[in-house]
């Protein structure tokens, strides 16, 4: 609210649909802190539209998501991680001006083993004139975002946002109900103490992402040695970066030569919540928020984190000719 006291011109609906989606994180929230207790842990027998199994948290999750923002008049088309195709809102509701893309439940493997995952938003303005969105609303570069945020279920649960005007955290106090100010203006540092990659694929990189990974392992030129900490997660792992400083990187590889992350779920959100912070975040070679997607589940390679460590990975991967590890 005081962010939309800076623009006369809002509507206060951005704002509503924030709370919207803080409303679903709470209902999720409350889920994932019971999934031992109910019958919600394991595989929901189904495949997502990305070939993996889905979880029965990652179902519950992407119907609550959309379950609360479909109705509200707030957006025209929501766009799921899960989801082959984007939905329109229904044709009798109002189809209001925002377009919301989400990964409902990231990290999912690590659901059944008590660790951290989360929720990623990324909230762009129509392009369409009116009645249920469709298709393009949602391909847009990221750079082309109003809101972006996620949320964390870890120790406890965090939801860290940005509408443009810095990066802002807010910690879910389970006695009231309500998400409250716990990181005002969050800044990352520009070198980062961590690196985080899964380094088991090491054999499928190329020279240029054995190199950089070697001198965050090592030390190299100016570049400190770093400390390795890797959950495979993204959200949880993008977190602890960005308030302790650190580059997260998943390169183009032999098995995924488009890179494995998704570029309108995963990717443009974190992008523009790293830049916000002072952060950075490219695919090796150009700057994410820059990409225009042609399709709804493209993937990238992802460079993300700490300004310095992410320009220092940018200017090696650029050098050898291809993004983050991958083909021209
Ligand atoms: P899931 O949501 O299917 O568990 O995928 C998680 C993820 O997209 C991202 O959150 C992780 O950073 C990345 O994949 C982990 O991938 P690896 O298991 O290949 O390291």
């Amino acid at each position: 609210m005081e962010q939309e006291r800076l623009h006369p011109e809002a509507t206060g609906e951005l704002s509503n649909l924030l709370y919207d989606l803080c409303l679903a994180a709470k209902i999720i929230s409350r889920h994932v802190r019971r999934a031992g207790l109910t019958d919600i842990l394991g595989a929901h027998g189904s495949v997502n539209v990305q070939g993996e199994q889905q979880q029965n948290l990652d179902v519950f999750a992407n119907e609550t998501v959309r379950d609360a923002v479909q109705h509200t008049g707030r957006v025209c088309v929501t766009a799921s991680e899960e989801d082959e195709e984007p939905s329109p809102v229904p044709a009798n509701r109002l189809a209001g001006k925002y377009v919301l893309l989400y990964d409902p439940l990231d990290g999912s493997t690590n659901i059944d083993v008590n660790a951290s995952i989360g929720t990623i938003f990324s909230i762009h303005r129509r392009v369409t004139p009116g009645g249920p969105g469709r298709l393009e609303d949602c391909l847009q570069a990221g750079r082309r975002q109003v809101a972006a945020g996620y949320i964390v279920y870890g120790s406890s649960t965090v939801l860290v946002y940005t509408t443009g005007g810095g990066v802002h955290g807010f910690t879910l106090d389970p006695t009231i109900g309500e998400f409250l100010l716990s990181h005002p203006d969050i800044r990352t540092p520009a070198v980062g103490k961590y690196y985080s990659v899964n380094e088991s694929n090491w054999n499928k990189w190329t020279p240029g992402v054995q190199r950089v990974v070697g001198a965050f392992k090592n030390g190299e030129g100016p570049v400190q040695a770093k400390n390795a900490r890797y959950i495979g997660s993204l959200v949880a792992d993008f977190h602890r970066n960005l308030i302790a400083g650190g580059v997260f990187l998943y390169p183009a590889d032999t098995k995924s030569p488009q890179g494995k992350l998704r570029l309108l779920y995963e990717a443009a959100p974190l992008a523009m919540i790293a830049e916000q912070a002072g952060g950075a975040a490219t695919d090796g070679r150009a700057p994410i928020l820059d990409q225009q997607p042609k399709g709804l589940h493209q993937r990238t390679p992802l460079v993300l984190g700490s300004r310095d460590d992410v320009a220092f990975v940018t200017g090696v991967l650029s050098a050898e000719g291809g993004s983050a590890g991958g083909a021209r």
